[in-house]
């Protein structure tokens, strides 16, 4: 006779077999009895203080571990907390599940506890948002919900799971589990002969470029595009920032962009991160190749940009690398091109070497970076989170560390104390190192208890100048000082919040105070915010005819 079973537990053993352990979660009525599950499983809860923060954490951790993060929360306002911070994970390309308690199907319709069409909601900032259907489907429900998520253009996946299927007993029977390929993202793969076509395109440009999107720039792992760039001979050049051509990573590239005669999108939108490759950011007879996951982007790319879309072909970015890289033996130099795009994102302005703060009592952000520059030199495995509006766009702009994470374009602000635990939480080695503003600390401070209670440490370093400055900046630039308001902020000693919590504070009002902070931060061993006193400047925007 097979052994009953709870719906429940064939979602825990699920996810369990499949390695997907480390679950991001805030508990709830209707999630009880999977806590419970997870008890007779390998998995690992990590609870936290606001659901956002769970898929936040789970949202880093898809993006350096390639595999999805997974969330439990409850449903009903459970849910809507975790569904606005999936906004973030979908433009960042992200897989991730999140698992909602939901009211029971049996009582749908009547008023049921914290009843709510949770799908419908859910659907415009997920790949896939549904209810589970049955209790004996449930396994296969959330094999699908990975597999979609990591299929084509990664994202989050959203599945409710009614209570009372999670509730319910049934026959422990082979057909309730999924077969582990079933977690397996369906692949499109480039075929050779279309390569081929791309790498002939390529050999009669004068000046391509490669653009690669998000999912091309999660692991970090910059080598990848590196190698892509030297078997082409054609510079590849990552976007994932919501500033797109203001993207301070980038330097002065936008100078260099309207020369380019080919634009190859490799898993890149055409979007607002490159002003659709409109001119003038684009020259108007440039002409585009398209290699995309989505048969949609590249048709809405053909109606756009008409025959000036040399070539286009549905296939995934991420394993058309290795195939362009094999055949491009034969290929196209276009070394003075190559170097001139190089230049030209390396460029950062020459005042900048030497640039130290006129205001007493504050830091400018290029000597906070400066300081952490010489931290993260000793430091090859740390990895790096940037956040918040002005102060985030300088360690971009100024530290190139193997690792980092990023909003990315949906230009969320608030994940990066959730994105610097969950990065903690993959690589229980890496010196993790989250610079972001003031603002933007106050979102998911009390997640500093979460990383106490496991053992997660990290250092928060806070660019304080006491306003949510970003807005504040386009008050000063479009509506003049003196209807400047709505943005202040006060000093506040986050230092002490985090000593609060059981964590380690430092406040820092000179730069040379900065690197000893952050070392000092680093050896406590804890979860650490160094509070900075800042100049409240714009972020840089990068051109060679400036200085600033
Ligand atoms: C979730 C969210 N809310 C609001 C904004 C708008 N916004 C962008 S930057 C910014 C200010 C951030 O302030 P802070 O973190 O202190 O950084 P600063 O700009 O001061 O350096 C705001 C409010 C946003 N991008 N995302
Ligand atoms: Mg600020």
């Amino acid at each position: 006779m097979p052994k009953p079973i709870r719906g429940a537990d064939i979602v825990a053993r699920t996810l369990d077999a499949a390695g997907l352990r480390t679950v991001f979660t805030l508990s709830g009525n209707h999630i009880m009895s999977l806590f419970d599950a997870a008890l007779d499983t390998g998995l690992r809860l990590i609870h936290v203080r606001h659901e956002a923060a769970a898929v936040h954490m789970a949202d880093a951790w898809g993006r350096l571990n390639g595999q999805c993060g997974i969330v439990w929360v409850s449903g009903g306002a459970g849910f809507t907390n975790a569904a606005a911070a999936l906004c973030t994970a979908r433009a960042a390309e992200s897989p991730l599940v999140l698992l909602a308690a939901h009211a029971g199907l049996k009582e749908l319709g009547r008023g049921a506890f914290q009843e709510l069409r949770q799908a419908e909601m859910a659907a415009p900032v997920a790949k896939a948002s549904w209810t589970a259907k049955s209790a004996a489907s449930l396994g296969h429900e959330v094999a699908e919900a990975a597999r979609i998520a990591r299929s084509g253009r990664p994202g989050p996946v959203h599945l409710s799971l009614p209570f009372d299927l999670l509730d319910e007993k049934l026959d422990d029977v082979p057909s309730l589990w999924p077969t582990p390929s079933a977690f397996d993202p369906q692949a499109q793969l480039l075929e050779v002969s279309a390569a081929e076509k791309v790498l002939a395109e390529l050999a009669k440009a004068k000046r391509p470029l490669v653009l690669v999107g998000p999912q091309l720039c999660h692991s970090g792992d910059l080598s990848r595009l590196e190698t892509l760039e030297g078997a082409l001979g054609t510079p590849v050049i990552p976007m994932e920032s919501p500033r797109g051509l203001n993207d301070a990573r980038l330097g002065a590239f936008a100078e260099v962009l309207r020369q380019a005669d080919l634009i190859v999108l490799l898993g890149k939108a055409l979007d607002f991160t490159l002003r659709f490759g409109d001119p003038p950011i684009v020259d108007p007879a440039c002409r585009f190749i398209a290699i995309d996951a989505e048969a949609q982007m590249i048709e809405r790319i053909a109606r756009e940009k008409g025959e000036r879309l040399a070539y286009s072909v549905v296939a995934d970015a991420i394993p058309a690398i290795p195939t362009l890289i094999e055949r491009a033996r034969a290929k196209a130099e276009h070394r003075a091109w190559t170097d001139e795009v190089r230049s030209a994102v390396a460029y950062r302005p020459a005042p900048w070497a030497t640039l130290v703060s006129a205001q007493p009592g504050k830091v400018h952000p290029v000597e906070l970076c400066r300081a952490l520059e010489a931290v993260l030199a000793t430091r090859p495995n740390a990895i790096l989170v940037c956040d918040g509006g002005e102060i985030g766009q300088w360690p971009q702009a100024l530290l190139a560390p193997s690792r980092r994470l990023i909003n990315g374009p949906a230009a969320s602000i608030g994940a990066s104390i959730p994105f610097a635990i969950a990065a903690r939480a993959s690589d229980p080695a890496a010196p993790v190192v989250a610079v972001m503003g003031d603002g933007t600390f106050g979102f998911h401070m009390a997640e500093f208890d979460t990383a106490v209670r496991y053992g997660l440490p990290f250092v928060a370093v806070v660019g304080n100048d006491a306003a949510w400055n970003a807005e504040h900046q386009i008050q000063l630039r479009e509506y003049g000082r003196n209807r400047a308001h709505g943005c202040e902020l006060l000093p506040s000693r986050y230092d002490l919040v985090a000593q609060a919590l059981g964590g380690h504070g430092e406040l820092v009002t000179a730069a040379g105070e900065l690197a000893p902070a952050i070392e000092r931060a680093l050896a406590s061993g804890k979860p650490a915010c160094v509070n900075v006193m800042i100049e409240r400047v714009p972020a840089p925007s990068i051109r060679r005819s400036t200085t600033s």
